[in-house]
């Protein structure tokens, strides 16, 4: 079974999965991610951001301007969660 993934196209960059991977970035950094198969989203789950539902290919990208630890979803998927931790 392939899980179907949201990640920036390097082996650094977020990635929101069945697993779920912390990402790491610093204050002021923008995050970009991109649909690897399938149609998903990024969601935040404060909602600090939403990309809206993504083909493949598609890119959404979000620039941080405060530190924090920031939970997201898919939100077709619920079960695909992530975080992005922003560091000052
Ligand atoms: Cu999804």
């Amino acid at each position: 079974m392939v899980i179907p993934t949201v990640a920036i196209p390097t082996d650094i960059g977020p990635q929101i999965s069945a697993v779920g991977y912390p990402y790491f970035t610093r204050v002021g950094d923008t995050v970009r991610w991109t649909v690897n198969s399938g149609i998903h989203t990024t969601t935040s789950n404060t909602a600090v951001w939403d990309s809206r539902a993504m083909a493949t290919g598609e890119v959404f990208t979000f620039t941080f301007d405060q530190a924090g630890s920031y939970p997201y979803i898919c939100a077709i998927h619920p079960g695909m969660q992530a975080s992005v931790t922003v560091e000052g």
